[in-house]
């Protein structure tokens, strides 16, 4: 298929998708989604892709929400359909079997802010900023920011962006627990670029079990987490890549981990 709203490109097993509407501060719209939407299912089917990597074209902003001017001219059947699709997508994206990392180069407002909260964490650059300003347009967030935001920093601290609409910056977003890092925007790319990599030379079973075990953990009861933990576990240790970690370590060499899912 051919992009015209993302960038989509793979490299050494990390992929990284673009949003790609610099002009309207790369906004979601309709079409952006389709081709987001082609592009996971591509990733989803590539068992060489390792890490996903999702940024914004430009230093100004990662997306700037939904595309207020097609926004405005849904009725209500409409708004509801575009709802669910960018819900559907979104939750496609968190639910990808492989880590997935936000790199936030600027604005990540509303649906933006959403698309970085369904990924597996989030480094943003000095000048980025986080928001779920619906309110302000006479809305509430649509692509899940009422769940997400909650589940992450406290319903309180939550309840407090979403009702007052405020933005704030990636340093306050760092000290509420939305972010991981913050970098200058000129290193954000390198540096999660090369977190991808240490990543992507894990192996990918463990990494998947990994990330199944944590998100299906957190909407269940501990000891039901820990349950779905253990079946993890042995998952792992039956696979290749456990017993090529477990014989690396006794023969003291570095294991090559080849990742197969289906041994
Ligand atoms: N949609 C469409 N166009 C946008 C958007 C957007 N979300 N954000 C910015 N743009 C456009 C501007 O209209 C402008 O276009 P033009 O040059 O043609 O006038 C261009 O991008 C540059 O923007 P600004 O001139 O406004 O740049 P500033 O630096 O002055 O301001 C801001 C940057 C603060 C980011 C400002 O543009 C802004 O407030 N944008 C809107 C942010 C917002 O409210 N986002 C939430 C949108 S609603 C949403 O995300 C709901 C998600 C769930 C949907 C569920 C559907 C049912």
């Amino acid at each position: 298929m051919t992009y015209t709203n993302i960038i989509f490109e793979v490299s050494e097993g990390i992929a990284t998708i673009t949003f790609n509407r610099p002009k309207a501060l790369n906004a979601l719209n309709g079409d952006l989604l389709d081709e987001l939407n082609t592009a996971l299912g591509e990733i989803a089917s590539d068992e060489d892709i390792r890490v996903l990597v999702l940024t914004g074209s430009g230093e100004k902003s990662f997306v700037a929400g939904a595309d207020i001017t097609q926004l405005a001219t849904f009725n209500t059947l409409q708004a509801k359909l575009f709802g669910e699709k960018g819900q559907a997508i979104i939750s496609r994206l968190q639910e990808l079997s492989i880590p997935v990392i936000a790199a936030v180069n600027g604005f990540a407002l509303g649906g933006g802010s959403e698309m970085a909260l369904a990924c597996d964490f989030i480094y943003a650059s000095e000048n980025a900023m986080f928001g779920l300003p619906e309110i302000n347009l006479g809305l509430i967030p649509g692509f899940g920011g009422t769940q997400r935001l909650p589940r992450l920093i406290g319903s309180n601290r939550a309840k407090e962006m979403i009702f007052t609409g405020k933005l704030i910056p990636a340093s306050e977003a760092e000290k509420a627990g939305i972010v991981n890092r913050v970098l200058p925007q000129a290193s954000l790319m390198e540096e999660t670029l090369k977190t991808a990599r240490t990543i992507a030379a894990k192996g990918k079973v463990s990494l998947r079990a990994a990330k199944q075990a944590i998100n299906n953990g957190l909407n269940v009861d501990l000891s039901t987490g820990c349950r779905i933990e253990m079946d993890a576990f042995a998952i792992c240790m039956a696979s290749e890549d456990g017993r090529e970690g477990t014989s690396a370590f006794l023969e003291k060499r570095k294991p090559e981990f080849k990742g197969e899912l289906n041994k």
